[in-house]
């Protein structure tokens, strides 16, 4: 659990880390893979470090978040106009706050429109019900508020908040409405004491999303531009709102809670996430908490939406890249001093997931994501409940596309990924997930239940987390009662 004195120093933390500095400017490049050095640059070192945003403890209390335009400086010389999520007491210039949630525990999150569009705010991977759940319907007009009341019962994991009007979702996520939310849980605590849970100490928030910059340093991004198959994809991948910045880390085993907040970029295939030294590495969770065991690789691929905790194992002052392909974009140095983390460790055994063999393999529903952004033939239209299911029964949802690729996301659940074109899937995808990857050569099936209700007037939504895909009408409503 996070102290109060942890707490106060978190905050401090987030304070200091918005000061900013930067260099370079941007300009074009073509292809959609990803080159060894970025475009646009800013300094590196100690002087660009990781922003690590303010933990806000939600447990059993109200908070209000305002809803803000905001300024940052990401290139030199230049401001960026932002969005972003800002508390009582902190106003950040990109992203927001993460909150702190618990298990058993209710957190109500009052989300304040000050934007001059209308927006909603939904917690990707929460088990909430479909009208805390801030999907299209839940539009918060400029000027209101609208207030989730979020009762926590799913384990320890890391999810996130951002905004989900329908069309528009693309364009406030680029200019900067995400957060991470961490739920924690006391058994887990008790069970894995030794795991990092530290906060910008020993476990540390890593959202990676990419951008193309304008010249003036603005955001370049065009809601009303269709992107194609592939969606928009930024010439600048950052982590927390900066280009390869640097964390100071203690010696010894730390954990990273890593978010592809990317609107449509996946760090897959040759640009799989990895360590310059080509370094093993241990995935510890997937997008809805702990794997059964850690799952030790050298590379990982990750999806639009899609959550992975890694535990890195660092020696004294090392340095190391986090990469994305070949192209560096967090620089990891093990040279925070005064820092005891020789307790913290990797445990063996993890968590208990259900076995999806014997759950049925009969195919309940199936979602084709077609190349003229549909699902089954049909855009997103607000008006229209595309399924219904009923509460507290196990489906299998077979999912496949037409030969592009994309993830699939679901609200109001986690689920159970049964297989990928038939074939076993990678160990770290053998845990629970809201969100997966999928494409018309490698349907995937999973295994799912709500056990929460969404009804007509605030139902969930399935859809493609490619923001642009999703805007152009990959999305469909059902209910669950
Ligand atoms: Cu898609």
């Amino acid at each position: 659990m996070i102290s109060r004195r942890q707490f106060v120093k978190n905050i401090s933390l987030g304070t200091a880390s918005l000061v900013i500095l930067g260099c370079g400017g941007g300009k074009n490049k073509g292809g959609s893979s990803i080159g060894a050095t970025p475009p646009s640059s800013s300094t590196s070192g100690t002087n660009n470090p990781l922003v690590i945003p303010p933990l806000i403890d939600t447990r059993n209390t109200t908070t209000d978040l305002w809803v803000r335009k905001s300024q940052t400086s990401i290139l030199a010389n230049t401001v960026t106009n932002t969005y972003s999520y800002n508390t009582a007491t902190e106003a950040l210039g990109l992203l927001g706050p993460t909150l702190l949630m618990e298990n058993t525990m209710t957190s109500s999150v009052n989300f304040i429109n000050e934007l001059d569009v209308a927006t909603t705010a939904h917690q990707h991977g929460l088990h909430v019900s479909g009208s805390n759940d801030g999907g299209p319907q839940s539009r918060i007009l400029p000027g209101q508020s609208r207030t989730n009341v979020l009762e926590i019962d799913q384990p320890a994991g890391t999810h996130w908040y951002h905004p989900h009007p329908h069309g528009k979702t693309g364009e406030q996520v680029i200019n900067g409405l995400a957060g991470l939310i961490i739920i924690q849980d006391q058994n887990e605590i008790n069970t894995l004491p030794n795991l990092p849970r530290d906060y910008g100490v020993n476990d540390f928030p890593v959202i990676i999303q990419d951008k193309t910059f304008n010249a003036d340093g603005t955001v370049q991004y065009d809601s009303a531009k269709n992107y194609g198959k592939r969606g928009y994809l930024g010439e600048n991948i950052l982590v927390n709102g900066k280009i390869e910045p640097t964390v100071s880390t203690p010696t010894g085993w730390v954990r990273f809670r890593i978010l592809n907040g990317s609107n449509a970029r996946f760090y897959e295939r040759d640009d799989s996430l990895s360590l310059s030294n080509n370094q093993a590495f241990y995935v510890i969770a997937s997008d809805g908490g702990l794997l059964e065991a850690p799952v030790q690789t050298t590379s990982l691929p990750i999806g639009p939406g899609e959550r992975y905790e890694i535990m890195v194992e660092l020696t004294a002052s090392q340095s190391v890249n986090l990469r994305a392909g070949k192209r560096s974009i967090l620089k990891i140095t093990a040279d925070l001093s005064g820092i005891d983390n020789s307790t913290a460790n990797l445990p063996h055994v993890l968590a208990s997931i259900p076995s999806t063999l014997n759950q049925g393999q009969a195919i309940s529903r199936e979602f084709v994501l077609g190349g003229d952004m549909t699902i089954n033939g049909k855009k997103m239209k607000m008006a229209v409940i595309n399924e219904a299911v009923t509460l507290g029964t196990t489906e299998v949802w077979y999912i496949h596309g037409k030969g592009a690729r994309h993830t699939f996301h679901v609200h109001g659940c986690s689920f159970l990924v049964i297989d990928r074109d038939g074939a076993n899937i990678p160990a770290w995808e053998k845990g629970w997930k809201d969100t997966v990857i999928v494409s018309g050569k490698r349907p995937v099936r999973v295994l799912v239940k709500f056990n929460q209700v969404a009804d007509r007037n605030s139902p969930y939504m399935y859809h493609c987390h490619m923001l642009e895909h999703e805007d152009m009408g990959m999305m469909g409503q059902f209910t669950v009662m």
